[in-house]
Protein backbone atom coordinates (compact mmCIF):
# COMPACT_ATOMS: atom_id res chain seq x y z
CA UNK A 1 0.00 0.00 0.00
CA UNK A 2 1.56 3.44 -1.15
CA UNK A 3 1.08 6.29 2.04
CA UNK A 4 0.74 9.47 0.74
CA UNK A 5 3.36 12.33 2.02
CA UNK A 6 2.31 13.17 5.78
CA UNK A 7 4.10 15.53 6.47
CA UNK A 8 1.52 18.62 6.83
CA UNK A 9 -1.33 16.21 7.77
CA UNK A 10 -1.02 13.45 10.88
CA UNK A 11 -1.39 9.99 10.06
CA UNK A 12 -4.14 8.19 10.75
CA UNK A 13 -2.99 4.90 13.26
CA UNK A 14 -6.45 3.46 12.55
CA UNK A 15 -5.23 2.93 9.00
CA UNK A 16 -4.75 -0.75 8.37
CA UNK A 17 -1.66 -0.32 7.58
CA UNK A 18 -0.75 0.38 11.32
CA UNK A 19 -2.63 -3.33 11.84
CA UNK A 20 -0.36 -5.24 10.09
CA UNK A 21 3.64 -4.84 9.94
CA UNK A 22 5.65 -2.20 9.18
CA UNK A 23 8.63 -0.05 9.61
CA UNK A 24 8.68 3.25 11.93
CA UNK A 25 11.26 5.60 11.66
CA UNK A 26 13.46 7.01 14.68
CA UNK A 27 14.46 10.13 13.61
CA UNK A 28 16.68 10.85 16.37
CA UNK A 29 18.75 7.84 15.71
CA UNK A 30 17.89 7.57 11.92
CA UNK A 31 17.28 4.15 12.93
CA UNK A 32 14.35 1.92 12.28
CA UNK A 33 11.97 -0.58 14.19
CA UNK A 34 9.99 -3.70 12.97
CA UNK A 35 6.21 -3.19 14.51
CA UNK A 36 4.42 -6.67 14.24
CA UNK A 37 0.76 -5.71 15.44
CA UNK A 38 -0.66 -8.57 13.68
CA UNK A 39 0.99 -11.24 16.25
CA UNK A 40 -0.92 -9.41 19.40
CA UNK A 41 -3.99 -11.55 18.71
CA UNK A 42 -5.42 -10.94 22.03
CA UNK A 43 -3.72 -8.76 23.57
CA UNK A 44 -3.74 -8.62 27.32
CA UNK A 45 -6.11 -11.64 28.10
CA UNK A 46 -3.50 -13.36 29.46
CA UNK A 47 -2.84 -13.89 33.19
CA UNK A 48 -0.74 -11.15 34.80
CA UNK A 49 1.49 -12.35 36.88
CA UNK A 50 2.24 -10.13 40.06
CA UNK A 51 5.84 -10.37 41.91
CA UNK A 52 5.55 -9.53 45.82
CA UNK A 53 7.00 -6.16 46.64
CA UNK A 54 10.52 -6.56 48.66
CA UNK A 55 9.33 -4.87 51.75
CA UNK A 56 12.66 -2.97 52.46
CA UNK A 57 13.79 -1.54 55.84
CA UNK A 58 13.92 2.07 56.35
CA UNK A 59 18.12 1.76 57.60
CA UNK A 60 20.26 -1.26 56.07
CA UNK A 61 23.26 -1.82 58.52
CA UNK A 62 24.62 -3.97 55.22
CA UNK A 63 24.15 -1.18 52.73
CA UNK A 64 26.74 0.73 50.93
CA UNK A 65 24.89 3.69 50.07
CA UNK A 66 22.78 4.25 53.61
CA UNK A 67 24.27 7.46 55.59
CA UNK A 68 26.69 6.59 57.98
CA UNK A 69 27.47 3.17 56.50
CA UNK A 70 31.24 2.19 55.19
CA UNK A 71 31.82 1.53 51.44
CA UNK A 72 33.94 -0.65 49.75
CA UNK A 73 36.44 1.56 49.03
CA UNK A 74 36.92 2.15 52.53
CA UNK A 75 35.27 5.49 52.80
CA UNK A 76 32.73 5.96 55.32
CA UNK A 77 28.93 7.86 53.92
CA UNK A 78 28.36 11.41 56.17
CA UNK A 79 24.95 11.23 58.25
CA UNK A 80 23.18 12.50 55.04
CA UNK A 81 19.95 14.55 55.20
CA UNK A 82 18.79 14.70 51.74
CA UNK A 83 20.69 13.60 48.41
CA UNK A 84 24.40 12.96 48.55
CA UNK A 85 26.79 12.64 45.79
CA UNK A 86 30.29 10.58 45.85
CA UNK A 87 33.01 9.59 43.42
CA UNK A 88 32.25 6.30 42.58
CA UNK A 89 34.97 4.02 44.15
CA UNK A 90 34.54 1.47 40.74
CA UNK A 91 34.90 4.79 38.56
CA UNK A 92 34.62 2.62 34.45
CA UNK A 93 36.62 6.27 33.68
CA UNK A 94 39.55 8.17 35.20
CA UNK A 95 40.55 11.23 34.79
CA UNK A 96 44.42 10.42 34.39
CA UNK A 97 44.22 8.28 32.15
CA UNK A 98 47.04 8.23 29.47
CA UNK A 99 46.48 10.47 26.14
CA UNK A 100 46.95 8.59 23.23
CA UNK A 101 45.28 8.01 19.44
CA UNK A 102 46.25 5.01 18.04
CA UNK A 103 45.30 3.71 14.27
CA UNK A 104 46.25 1.22 11.71
CA UNK A 105 44.50 1.68 8.25
CA UNK A 106 41.53 2.78 10.32
CA UNK A 107 40.89 -0.86 11.43
CA UNK A 108 42.39 -1.37 14.40
CA UNK A 109 41.70 2.48 16.07
CA UNK A 110 41.76 3.36 19.91
CA UNK A 111 41.40 6.81 21.58
CA UNK A 112 42.10 7.45 25.29
CA UNK A 113 38.91 7.92 27.45
CA UNK A 114 39.21 10.34 30.21
CA UNK A 115 36.19 10.89 33.13
CA UNK A 116 34.60 11.16 36.24
CA UNK A 117 31.85 8.84 37.53
CA UNK A 118 30.11 10.28 40.79
CA UNK A 119 26.84 8.78 42.58
CA UNK A 120 23.77 10.59 43.65
CA UNK A 121 21.91 9.04 46.48
CA UNK A 122 18.04 10.28 46.20
CA UNK A 123 17.45 9.71 49.85
CA UNK A 124 18.88 8.81 52.75
CA UNK A 125 16.22 6.40 53.34
CA UNK A 126 17.31 2.79 52.26
CA UNK A 127 13.47 2.00 51.46
CA UNK A 128 11.76 4.89 49.31
CA UNK A 129 11.56 4.86 45.32
CA UNK A 130 10.90 7.88 43.40
CA UNK A 131 7.76 7.20 43.13
CA UNK A 132 7.30 7.57 46.63
CA UNK A 133 8.89 10.42 47.37
CA UNK A 134 7.36 13.87 48.19
CA UNK A 135 7.81 16.14 45.08
CA UNK A 136 9.93 18.55 47.02
CA UNK A 137 12.44 16.26 47.71
CA UNK A 138 12.43 15.12 44.23
CA UNK A 139 12.90 18.44 43.68
CA UNK A 140 16.15 17.61 45.06
CA UNK A 141 17.24 15.50 43.26
CA UNK A 142 16.45 17.43 40.09
CA UNK A 143 18.53 20.35 41.49
CA UNK A 144 21.47 17.47 42.67
CA UNK A 145 21.26 16.73 38.30
CA UNK A 146 21.64 20.23 37.26
CA UNK A 147 24.21 20.73 40.43
CA UNK A 148 26.33 18.05 38.91
CA UNK A 149 25.57 18.60 35.17
CA UNK A 150 27.40 22.39 35.79
CA UNK A 151 30.25 21.06 37.94
CA UNK A 152 31.37 18.57 36.00
CA UNK A 153 30.53 20.53 32.59
CA UNK A 154 32.73 23.57 33.19
CA UNK A 155 35.67 21.62 33.84
CA UNK A 156 38.16 21.85 31.15
CA UNK A 157 38.69 17.98 29.96
CA UNK A 158 34.59 17.51 30.32
CA UNK A 159 32.73 17.18 27.02
CA UNK A 160 29.61 15.35 28.17
CA UNK A 161 27.68 14.80 31.27
CA UNK A 162 25.42 11.47 31.34
CA UNK A 163 23.17 10.91 34.12
CA UNK A 164 21.58 7.46 33.99
CA UNK A 165 19.62 5.48 36.89
CA UNK A 166 18.98 2.01 36.98
CA UNK A 167 15.92 0.77 38.55
CA UNK A 168 15.94 -2.77 40.17
CA UNK A 169 18.21 -5.92 40.08
CA UNK A 170 16.91 -6.65 36.64
CA UNK A 171 18.63 -4.02 35.31
CA UNK A 172 21.45 -4.41 36.72
CA UNK A 173 21.46 -2.12 39.95
CA UNK A 174 23.79 -3.63 42.28
CA UNK A 175 21.62 -2.12 45.18
CA UNK A 176 17.87 -0.97 45.94
CA UNK A 177 18.56 2.26 47.60
CA UNK A 178 17.72 5.17 45.57
CA UNK A 179 20.74 6.19 43.90
CA UNK A 180 21.34 7.01 39.86
CA UNK A 181 25.55 7.82 38.73
CA UNK A 182 26.54 10.46 36.80
CA UNK A 183 29.08 9.61 34.55
CA UNK A 184 30.94 13.01 32.99
CA UNK A 185 33.66 12.30 30.02
CA UNK A 186 36.46 14.00 27.55
CA UNK A 187 33.79 12.78 25.13
CA UNK A 188 30.32 12.95 23.45
CA UNK A 189 29.43 9.47 24.05
CA UNK A 190 27.94 7.16 20.91
CA UNK A 191 23.83 7.24 21.49
CA UNK A 192 24.21 11.27 22.39
CA UNK A 193 26.40 11.66 19.37
CA UNK A 194 24.34 10.14 17.29
CA UNK A 195 21.26 12.17 18.60
CA UNK A 196 23.23 15.00 17.85
CA UNK A 197 24.08 14.50 14.38
CA UNK A 198 20.21 13.85 13.43
CA UNK A 199 19.05 17.18 15.04
CA UNK A 200 21.23 19.48 14.03
CA UNK A 201 20.93 17.96 10.38
CA UNK A 202 17.09 18.43 10.90
CA UNK A 203 17.78 22.42 12.39
CA UNK A 204 20.17 22.96 9.36
CA UNK A 205 17.76 21.28 6.68
CA UNK A 206 14.04 23.05 8.40
CA UNK A 207 15.67 25.78 10.77
CA UNK A 208 13.96 24.50 13.49
CA UNK A 209 14.55 22.03 16.47
CA UNK A 210 13.60 18.10 15.31
CA UNK A 211 11.98 17.79 19.11
CA UNK A 212 9.74 20.60 18.94
CA UNK A 213 8.58 19.62 15.74
CA UNK A 214 7.98 16.57 16.92
CA UNK A 215 6.69 17.29 20.41
CA UNK A 216 3.97 19.53 18.28
CA UNK A 217 2.74 16.91 16.24
CA UNK A 218 2.72 14.18 19.50
CA UNK A 219 0.16 16.95 21.22
CA UNK A 220 -2.08 17.34 18.50
CA UNK A 221 -1.75 13.66 17.87
CA UNK A 222 -2.62 12.73 21.40
CA UNK A 223 -2.48 9.02 20.78
CA UNK A 224 0.97 8.51 22.42
CA UNK A 225 0.77 10.98 25.52
CA UNK A 226 1.23 9.18 28.66
CA UNK A 227 1.25 12.33 31.14
CA UNK A 228 1.86 15.97 30.50
CA UNK A 229 2.12 19.45 33.41
CA UNK A 230 2.70 22.99 32.02
CA UNK A 231 6.63 22.21 31.41
CA UNK A 232 6.97 18.38 30.72
CA UNK A 233 5.32 15.73 28.47
CA UNK A 234 5.91 12.03 28.91
CA UNK A 235 4.94 10.23 25.53
CA UNK A 236 5.69 6.73 24.26
CA UNK A 237 7.49 7.89 21.25
CA UNK A 238 6.06 6.52 17.72
CA UNK A 239 9.68 3.97 16.82
CA UNK A 240 8.77 2.80 20.80
CA UNK A 241 11.62 -0.49 20.43
CA UNK A 242 10.89 -1.30 24.69
CA UNK A 243 7.09 -1.94 24.90
CA UNK A 244 6.62 0.77 27.57
CA UNK A 245 9.31 2.80 26.69
CA UNK A 246 8.78 6.74 27.25
CA UNK A 247 10.51 10.07 26.39
CA UNK A 248 9.92 12.79 28.79
CA UNK A 249 10.21 16.37 26.46
CA UNK A 250 10.47 19.78 28.19
CA UNK A 251 7.80 21.93 26.39
CA UNK A 252 10.34 24.42 26.10
CA UNK A 253 13.30 24.36 23.76
CA UNK A 254 16.13 24.39 26.14
CA UNK A 255 19.43 22.47 26.14
CA UNK A 256 20.28 21.01 29.51
CA UNK A 257 19.58 20.82 33.04
CA UNK A 258 21.41 23.65 34.69
CA UNK A 259 19.06 25.91 32.06
CA UNK A 260 15.76 24.89 33.73
CA UNK A 261 13.82 27.73 35.68
CA UNK A 262 12.12 26.69 38.70
CA UNK A 263 9.03 26.30 38.05
CA UNK A 264 10.54 23.55 35.42
CA UNK A 265 12.24 22.14 37.93
CA UNK A 266 9.54 21.25 40.08
CA UNK A 267 7.17 20.07 36.95
CA UNK A 268 10.13 17.61 36.29
CA UNK A 269 10.10 16.47 39.62
CA UNK A 270 6.48 16.01 39.20
CA UNK A 271 6.26 14.14 35.97
CA UNK A 272 9.05 11.98 37.18
CA UNK A 273 6.86 10.80 40.20
CA UNK A 274 3.43 10.21 38.45
CA UNK A 275 5.61 8.75 35.73
CA UNK A 276 7.14 6.12 37.92
CA UNK A 277 3.65 5.81 39.94
CA UNK A 278 2.15 4.68 36.67
CA UNK A 279 5.42 2.27 35.82
CA UNK A 280 4.63 0.50 38.90
CA UNK A 281 1.06 0.33 38.71
CA UNK A 282 1.47 -1.31 35.73
CA UNK A 283 1.95 -4.82 36.65
CA UNK A 284 1.43 -3.91 40.43
CA UNK A 285 5.16 -4.16 40.98
CA UNK A 286 8.52 -2.60 41.19
CA UNK A 287 8.71 -1.28 37.20
CA UNK A 288 12.33 -1.94 36.16
CA UNK A 289 14.22 0.35 33.65
CA UNK A 290 17.20 2.13 32.67
CA UNK A 291 16.76 5.86 32.29
CA UNK A 292 19.17 8.78 32.04
CA UNK A 293 18.90 12.46 30.25
CA UNK A 294 20.49 13.79 27.19
CA UNK A 295 21.07 17.69 26.86
CA UNK A 296 23.47 19.59 25.83
CA UNK A 297 27.56 19.00 25.14
CA UNK A 298 29.99 20.44 27.04
CA UNK A 299 32.39 20.91 24.01
CA UNK A 300 32.22 24.71 23.92
CA UNK A 301 29.85 24.79 20.96
CA UNK A 302 26.59 26.40 20.88
CA UNK A 303 24.15 23.07 20.12
CA UNK A 304 20.89 24.94 19.39
CA UNK A 305 20.10 21.47 17.87
CA UNK A 306 19.33 19.68 21.26
CA UNK A 307 16.59 19.66 23.45
CA UNK A 308 16.47 18.30 26.75
CA UNK A 309 14.89 15.19 27.06
CA UNK A 310 14.76 11.91 29.03
CA UNK A 311 14.45 8.01 27.56
CA UNK A 312 12.99 5.43 30.01
CA UNK A 313 13.40 2.10 28.70
CA UNK A 314 11.73 -0.85 30.57
CA UNK A 315 12.37 -4.45 29.91
CA UNK A 316 8.89 -5.77 30.87
CA UNK A 317 6.62 -7.09 28.42
CA UNK A 318 3.40 -8.39 30.20
CA UNK A 319 4.00 -8.60 33.71
CA UNK A 320 6.58 -8.34 36.66
CA UNK A 321 8.37 -11.53 35.37
CA UNK A 322 7.88 -11.70 31.48
CA UNK A 323 10.42 -9.45 29.86
CA UNK A 324 11.73 -8.42 26.47
CA UNK A 325 14.90 -9.20 25.04
CA UNK A 326 16.91 -7.66 22.80
CA UNK A 327 18.11 -11.33 21.08
CA UNK A 328 17.72 -13.34 17.41
CA UNK A 329 16.30 -10.88 14.45
CA UNK A 330 16.78 -7.70 16.81
CA UNK A 331 20.34 -8.41 17.70
CA UNK A 332 21.18 -9.61 14.09
CA UNK A 333 19.17 -7.11 12.49
CA UNK A 334 16.80 -4.71 13.92
CA UNK A 335 14.69 -4.17 16.86
CA UNK A 336 11.10 -5.37 16.83
CA UNK A 337 7.89 -5.15 18.67
CA UNK A 338 4.46 -6.62 18.90
CA UNK A 339 2.22 -3.92 20.93
CA UNK A 340 2.13 -0.58 19.77
CA UNK A 341 3.20 2.56 20.90
CA UNK A 342 -0.07 3.45 20.34
CA UNK A 343 -2.07 0.77 22.78
CA UNK A 344 1.17 1.18 25.44
CA UNK A 345 0.55 4.54 25.90
CA UNK A 346 -3.17 3.88 26.19
CA UNK A 347 -2.34 1.27 28.86
CA UNK A 348 -0.40 3.65 31.19
CA UNK A 349 -2.58 6.76 30.59
CA UNK A 350 -5.55 4.97 31.56
CA UNK A 351 -3.57 3.88 34.88
CA UNK A 352 -3.58 7.19 35.96
CA UNK A 353 -6.89 7.97 34.97
CA UNK A 354 -7.79 5.10 37.59
P1 LIG B 1 24.37 0.74 40.09
O1 LIG B 1 23.42 0.24 41.11
O2 LIG B 1 23.68 1.38 38.90
O3 LIG B 1 25.38 -0.32 39.71
O4 LIG B 1 25.20 1.94 40.77
C1 LIG B 1 25.91 1.78 41.96
C2 LIG B 1 27.33 2.27 41.77
O5 LIG B 1 27.90 2.39 43.08
C3 LIG B 1 28.23 1.31 40.99
O6 LIG B 1 28.70 1.98 39.84
C4 LIG B 1 29.27 2.10 43.00
C5 LIG B 1 29.39 1.01 41.96
O7 LIG B 1 30.62 1.09 41.30
N1 LIG B 1 29.75 1.73 44.33
C6 LIG B 1 30.65 2.54 44.98
O8 LIG B 1 31.08 3.55 44.44
N2 LIG B 1 31.03 2.24 46.26
C7 LIG B 1 30.62 1.11 46.92
O9 LIG B 1 30.96 0.92 48.06
C8 LIG B 1 29.78 0.11 46.24
C9 LIG B 1 29.23 0.51 44.90
ZN1 LIG C 1 20.60 1.94 51.92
Amino acid sequence: MWLPNTYYALIDMHNAFFRSSHRRYNPLTQEWVLVSPQRLKRPWQGQIETAPREILAPYDPNCYLCPGNARAGGARNPDYRDTFVFDNDFAALVADAPRAELNTRDLLRATSARGICRVICFSPRHDLTLPVMEIADIRRVVEAWCAQTHELGKRDFIEYVQIFENKSAMMGASNPHPHCQVWATDHIPSEPAKELRAQATYLNAQQTCLLCDYLDLEIRAAERIVAYNDHFVALVPFWAVWPFETMVLARRHIGALPDLNDAERIALAEIIKRLTRIFDQLFHATFPYSMGFHQTPNDGMRHAEIHLHAHYYPPLLRSATIRKFLVGYEMLAEPQRDITPELAAKRLREIYKK
